[in-house]
């Protein structure tokens, strides 16, 4: 039996985030096999969904003159502009075809606020509204986590370092991820994470 205390935590494995879709990593798709399996090694699996309204204030169609991937400074500090992607609802937020939802004990949706991003799974990108996980995992006992999904240098990395600074014993598992990997931002993603006391595996 594996135990009790020991949660996997897959991350936006969404048809945007994989070929084909508005906001594709390469390769995305190619982990959703790996994942299905290391399901069955979990006593708790919890899937994210990003999950933006129409008109999200990341995405870069509603600010003139901006192109996805420019930074803006919101009020919340620095965002990275998106094309639009994971909209309520739609194909593009549907998880991924072959990925075994039904495994699933809680699904977390993010990003639902017009006027905040979130990439972790603990908190939006203001770094103090709270996504309700930390309640849901100290209420079930959980304290380990072992992260999977996309992408490595946004979402995972983000839910990574919230869940090791929240006291989780956390690692990531980097052949079941896959990053988007612009100016640099795996590489400083993978600093971040292992200063913050994650174990890259
Ligand atoms: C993500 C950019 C925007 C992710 C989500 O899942 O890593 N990245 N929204
Ligand atoms: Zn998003």
């Amino acid at each position: 039996m594996p135990p009790a205390n020991h949660a996997l935590l897959v991350i936006d494995v969404q048809n945007d985030f994989c070929p084909g879709g508005a906001l594709a990593v390469e390769d995305g798709d190619a982990i959703v096999p790996g994942i299905n399996a290391l399901m069955q090694d979990h006593a708790a699996v919890i899937l994210t969904q990003d999950w933006h309204p129409a008109g999200h204030s990341s995405f870069a169609s509603q600010h003139p003159g901006k192109k996805p991937l420019d930074l803006i400074e919101a009020p919340y500090g620095p965002q990275v502009l998106w094309p639009d992607h994971c909209v309520q609802g739609s194909d593009g937020a549907a998880f991924h075809p072959d990925l075994v939802t039904d495994r699933a004990d809680l699904i977390i949706r993010k990003g639902f606020r017009k006027a905040i991003d979130s990439y972790s799974a603990f908190f939006e990108n203001d770094h103090a509204t709270p996504t309700g996980l930390h309640g849901y995992l100290q209420t079930r006992g959980i304290d380990t986590l072992t992260l999977v999904g996309l992408a490595t240098d946004f979402c995972v990395n983000y839910s990574a370092v919230d869940a090791a600074n929240l006291g989780y014993s956390v690692t990531v598992r980097q052949d079941l991820c896959r990053a988007i990997d612009f100016d640099g931002s795996l590489v400083a993603a993978r600093d971040g994470m292992r200063e913050a006391g994650v174990s890259l595996a």
